[in-house]
């Protein structure tokens, strides 16, 4: 199989459990609540965190099913995050994925609760996981515990505040680093290093795919800088410029467009490096980071 096929096959590996998770739900009173959640959840999101923890199961053990409930609880965790970062109280946008944001079509009270719906579903996902992991149960706990501090203040919610607090004031490069650690590359860690978890892998192979998520973590959103400048609204699916329009450093205020192209190339070749002692093995995770760095949306 090639990149593309690759990509293709695991995401809609994603889709079908997601939509057969959804699908065991049928009461009626729950209706209006999953209606919204599904909105997000099926935008055309690219799937690109439960890929890469189905992506590192396979170099890791082969074994994709003990891995899709961690990976799929991360999609839904990531779709929240989405709904309540467009609000009017958070970037106030109306489009995303091409398609109007959850408040836009749902209106502003559910897009918050079908945001913290989805966080619930993601965890009670985790704990059944657990319970039902047998003599992994341990690991499975870890696995979720990691998840849990990655979405939460020592991640991608404190990376979150550090973004309201900047805006509109001069941000250090520092803090600039930490904020997208936390915002962005947080998640993305913990989709890379839940199979490794899970799985109990040695120290060194912990290490090389900590680097790895680092990169790519980093990459990712040094790439919606860049995205931010030079794509349009149209191949994004939401709005271009809307860096400069709130305010916000980026890697492109602070350093300049071709420099922020320079230090991308910089982190995604740091990452490739560091899946190296994996050898062939980790042709498509080296693939998933070049993805990131050329990806047009
Ligand atoms: C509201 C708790 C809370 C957190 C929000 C993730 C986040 C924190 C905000 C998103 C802001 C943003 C656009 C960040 C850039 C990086 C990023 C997470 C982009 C969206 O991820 P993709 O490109 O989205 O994987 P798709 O649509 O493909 O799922």
């Amino acid at each position: 199989m090639n990149f593309e096929q690759e990509l293709n096959h695991l995401s809609v590996l994603v889709d079908q459990y997601l939509t057969k998770y959804f699908d065991q739900y049928d009461d009626p009173f729950e209706n209006d609540i999953l209606e919204s959640m599904r909105y997000s959840l099926f935008a055309g999101g690219k799937r690109i965190r439960p890929v890469l923890s189905l992506a590192v199961a396979k170099l890791l053990s082969g074994r994709l099913d003990d891995i899709m409930p961690f990976a799929a609880a991360i999609e839904m965790i990531h779709t929240y995050s989405l709904i309540h970062d467009d609000l009017p109280s958070m970037d106030n946008d109306d489009y995303r994925r091409g398609k109007l944001t959850n408040h836009k079509v749902f209106g502003e009270a559910m897009a918050v609760l079908s945001g913290d719906c989805l966080l619930n579903e993601a965890y009670e996902l985790l704990m059944k996981t657990a319970l039902n992991a047998g003599n992994k149960m341990e690991h499975a706990l870890n696995t979720a515990c990691f998840i849990a501090r990655t979405a939460g203040k020592s991640g991608m919610i404190s990376g979150q505040v550090i973004d309201i607090e900047s805006e509109g004031k001069a941000v250090s490069s520092e803090t600039l680093k930490q904020m997208y650690r936390r915002k962005t590359g947080a998640l993305l860690k913990a989709s890379v290093m839940a199979p490794a978890l899970y799985l109990d892998v040695s120290a060194s192979i912990m290490d090389a795919l900590n680097e790895y998520a680092d990169g790519i973590g980093l990459a990712f959103q040094i790439k919606d800088d860049i995205l931010d400048v030079e794509s349009s609204t149209e191949k994004l699916g939401k709005p271009a410029g809307s860096d400069e329009k709130n305010k916000k450093t980026t890697y492109v205020t602070l350093f300049g467009l071709e420099n922020a192209k320079k230090m991308l190339n910089d982190v995604i070749y740091k990452a490739v490096d560091a899946v190296i002692p994996f050898g062939e093995k980790a042709w498509f995770l080296k693939e998933i980071a070049f993805y990131i760095e050329k990806r047009a949306y």
